[in-house]
């Protein structure tokens, strides 16, 4: 019997059930899956089903004729209950039928009113009022969002306004719904005081890659499948972008590519390449935490210095001369040509070695298997993919910039079987007017939420309570800015509208602020919240996102949101056309005007007022055609009912992405400089363990499903933090003991985990949790441009209790699993 789903049989899907496209919202990768949907009391039969094949004979191992309890519910299409099967895509070119442990669970992660799953899904709008949160219509709720918003905003100047809003495809976002919001703070209005869902600001994860003229989604998923060498650095892809690991990367392997892994602890994804590979063709740099810059500018000095170079790329397609752009408050580092960061980023392998605690003969090894020519003097091919341990690591712009230095050297972007790129978090669907008002370096959001600063606060699909950073201060001053509102409010309880505003303006002019979160559940954050307006998920309502290779597709919409829920575009919308209304009855007319133009009914509209003006070829029709496939961005033309996309970027060696005319890509002159954050080798010091930090393969992000599906929280009823077992000895804890992890920013809970692969003094533990958040421990530290160093974190760990009951069931076996 399947996983307490209190089901042995599921219904034959049956022939002529609806089928629609659907690309997975959870990770990157964005699977290719189909959902099928049909009427309650039918289904379909051994010889007449969905699939038309004889299901009374066994099938085979690999049959496409079959589906888990996981992919099954029951949800409402049009107000009617009706089955629903969401499966893998077998003829979807990114996971040929693949899912994962997030994905297909999909169907499970769905509100459904008959089988009971995620009932913490918001139905409608909340505001706060006679002392707790009373559900109210759409109306009411958002004519007190546009007053109280109107009170603290005006033509020219919007700074009290603060936003907090997704960037992303997939899960929230999407082009639809970025193009929403950002329309209103972006067009409508010109908020500076905005950052976005995952770090304290609005800038870029990648500033050095763009402004060395790069794209960090250059390459085609195909190329892991024809290259030489597969260099991660600072990523887990087998948890984190599986079947992108899975599919392609695997693929690769067996094809005979190297593998060299640039991560402090020994992961899943090595283990896994070990088994793909061959130990032998696996290196794993298992470096000091944040010494990447060391390994790349050591790399990159030995690499050059055995002219292990494409010369001809580097003279046709990158910047000869000296400095292109030297080194200032928007630019952490001088970006020039490929001799003068030869000069710049210049490290012997003796002081690589020491910094990075390898040794010579490794970074030898990885040089070679990344440049060395082949022996009939042909050069290698090799794909670099990055993330997390890099972007929220040390020194963010030069990490980055050092290591498509690398890629840039050995011409690997551009070509088949090369790319430097992000692996990625969420799907991507960014398209919003420009952001140029905000600024380089831009605001640091929540340092001036803490310092006092904005009056009302809007939150799209984030939960700062679990995943940011410095989060116990945050969270200690935001309860108490927040809760001036709410007695404000409760104050007020019985009064006409009118004098409600005042209230909460006096409250937010007297130190409060006044919070409107917009989410499908009843977040963390929420609990501060005056108003919550639910949103619709993907699936709910049609949305358009791109992949970690740039694939373009439409998710159809296959059931309905719950309640009265809508799509975060038409909230957006819904506010614009309430502070238009407001503003013209307050006869700010010339103001009001800006909020003209949301008269959407359906996402589409919002698609075709963003997306489509900017890319004309691109309409829901031709994507609905386009399938699972979809098509590569960017979209260069439509012909023989086909939209034509862009299988890789660079193809003709000349770089844009920096805005330069001369189209060449520059390199970066960062040298290794140590921890550059504010106040981490302090907390280094003075303390016991590395707190490293990320994402476990089941849970995702901030477990805001995960907390409503039992097959997660049976597995982790509260975060793991993974210790060697000899530390945990020395400290007198057992499996699954709570154990509290503090320091000098605050302190955090989790389940001690044993791991014997982890070195001595060297922990992981899974982010976001909401019962035991990581980020409380992380401190403010920054680089330049405001990219927080979540990764960098040090605290002691003392034992809490002994293991709850929920925690003594859960199994503490190693993670290292034969493929
Ligand atoms: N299962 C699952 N998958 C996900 C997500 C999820 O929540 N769950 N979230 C998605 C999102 S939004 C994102 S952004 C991606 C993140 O994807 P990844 O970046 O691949 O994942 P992380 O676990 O955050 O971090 C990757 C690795 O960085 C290493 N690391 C830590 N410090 C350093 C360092 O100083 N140097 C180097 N070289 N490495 C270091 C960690 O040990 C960790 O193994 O995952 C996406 N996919
Ligand atoms: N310590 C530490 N902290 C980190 C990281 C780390 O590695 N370590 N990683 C960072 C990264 S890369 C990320 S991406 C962030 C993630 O941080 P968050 O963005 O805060 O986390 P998510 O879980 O992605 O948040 C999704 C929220 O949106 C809601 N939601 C889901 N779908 C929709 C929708 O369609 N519409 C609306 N309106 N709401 C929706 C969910 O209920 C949830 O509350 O965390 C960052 N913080
Ligand atoms: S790998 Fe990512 S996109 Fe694919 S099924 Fe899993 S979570 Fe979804
Ligand atoms: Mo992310």
């Amino acid at each position: 019997m399947a996983y307490k789903r209190n089901i042995d049989r599921l219904p034959i899907i049956p022939a002529g059930a609806k089928e629609h496209n659907v690309a997975c919202h959870y990770c990157i990768v964005g699977c290719g899956y189909k959902a099928y949907t049909w009427p309650l009391k039918t289904q379909g039969s051994t010889d007449s089903n969905w699939i038309g094949a004889d299901l009374s004979q066994q099938q085979g191992a690999e049959t496409e004729a079959w589906y888990a309890p996981s992919m099954y519910n029951v949800v409402k299409q049009n107000g009617k209950d009706v089955h629903l099967v969401i499966k893998p895509d077998v003829n979807c070119v990114v996971n040929s039928g693949l899912g994962s442990i997030r994905g297909a669970r999909m169907a499970e992660n769905r509100k459904s009113d008959v089988t009971g799953t995620q009932q913490q899904r918001l139905t409608d709008p909340m505001v706060w009022r006679y002392g707790t949160w009373q559900p109210t219509s759409w109306d009411d709720a958002l004519d007190l969002v546009a007053r109280v918003t109107a009170r603290v905003i005006d033509k020219d100047n919007e700074d009290d306004l603060f936003v907090s809003m997704f960037d992303h495809g997939g899960s929230a976002g999407g082009y639809e719904n970025t193009w929403g919001t950002g329309k209103l703070y972006f067009e409508s209005m010109k908020v500076r005081h905005c950052r976005i869902h995952n770090r304290p600001a609005y800038n870029s994860e990648v500033h050095s890659s763009r402004d060395m003229g790069v794209d960090e989604l250059n390459y085609n998923y195909a190329d892991y499948e024809v290259t030489d060498t597969i260099f991660l650095v600072g990523t887990n892809p087998m948890e984190c972008q599986t079947n992108l690991f899975l599919n392609h990367m695997a693929k690769g392997m067996q094809n005979g590519a190297k593998v060299v892994i640039s991560d402090p602890r020994r992961t899943v994804t090595v283990d896994a390449s070990e088994q793909y590979a061959g130990a032998e063709n696996v290196l794993h740099l298992a470096i000091k935490p944040g010494s990447d810059v060391a390994l790349h500018n050591t790399l990159f000095t030995y690499i050059a210095d055995q002219g292990w170079v494409d010369a001809d790329f580097i003279a046709k397609s990158t910047f000869q001369g000296d400095v292109a752009v030297p080194a200032d408050s928007a630019h952490p580092a001088s970006l020039g040509s490929f001799e003068a960061a030869r000069v710049a980023c210049k490290m012997s392998l003796a002081d690589g070695a020491a910094a990075t605690g390898l040794t010579e003969a490794q970074i030898i090894q990885a040089a070679e298997w990344i440049a060395k020519p082949k022996e009939d003097g042909s050069r290698r091919k090799c794909v670099t993919g990055y993330e997390k341990g890099i972007i929220w690591g040390n020194d963010n712009y030069r990490a980055i910039g050092s290591l498509l230095n690398i890629a840039l050297a050995t011409g690997n972007v551009g070509r088949e079987g090369g790319g430097c790129c992000r692996l990625g978090g969420h799907q991507e669907g960014y398209y919003r007017p420009s952001d140029a008002h905000v600024g380089r370096p831009a605001p640091y959001i929540d340092d001036l939420l803490i310092a006092g600063r904005g009056k009302v606060h809007h939150i799209w699909a984030n939960d700062h309570y679990k995943t940011t950073l410095n989060a116990s201060q945050f969270k200690r001053v935001y309860n108490r800015r927040s809760q001036m509102v709410k007695d404000a409010m409760d104050a007020a309880a019985g009064r006409s509208r009118e004098e409600l505003v005042d209230a909460i303006v006096s409250a937010v002019n007297a130190g409060g602020i006044f919070s409107v979160c917009v989410d499908i559940i009843h977040s963390q954050i929420g609990q501060a919240a005056h108003v919550i307006l639910p949103a619709a998920e993907s699936g709910e309502m049609n949305l358009t996102s791109m992949n970690g290779e740039r694939r373009l597709r439409l998710t159809e919409k296959y059931m309905d949101p719950p309640g009265s829920a809508r799509p975060d575009c038409l909230i957006a919308a819904g506010i614009a056309q309430n502070l238009e209304r407001v503003l013209r009855e307050e006869g700010r007319n010339d103001y009001a005007d800006q909020f003209k133009g949301y008269d959407w009914k359906t996402e589409e509209d919002a698609f075709m007022d963003g997306y489509h003006q900017g890319n004309p070829e691109v309409t829901y029709d031709r994507l609905r055609a386009m399938g699972n496939d979809g098509v590569l961005e960017p979209v260069v033309g439509y012909a023989d009912g086909k939209l034509i996309g862009t299988n890789r970027l660079y193809e003709d060696g000349v770089f844009t992405r920096h805005g330069r005319e001369d189209g060449k890509a520059l390199f970066c002159m960062g040298e290794w400089r140590g921890w550059q954050a504010a106040g981490k080798a302090q907390q280094q010091a003075n303390h016991r363990f590395f707190i490293n930090n990320g994402r476990a393969n089941m849970n995702w992000q901030n477990w805001f499903l995960d907390q409503g599906n039992e097959f997660v929280m049976d597995r982790f009823p509260v975060p793991f933090i993974q210790i060697n077992p000899e530390d945990m000895a020395e400290l007198g804890i057992k499996a699954g003991d709570m154990v509290e992890v503090y320091n000098d920013m605050g302190a955090t809970q989790a389940l001690a985990y044993p791991e014997p692969t982890a070195k001595r003094n060297e922990t992981f533990m899974v982010f976001g949790a909401p019962n035991g958040a990581q980020g409380n421990i992380v401190n403010a530290g920054v680089n330049e441009l405001i990219l927080p160093n979540y990764k960098a974190t040090w605290a002691n760990i003392r034992k809490i209790s002994d293991a709850t009951p929920a925690s003594a069931a859960v199994s503490y076996k190693s993670w290292e699993v034969e493929l």
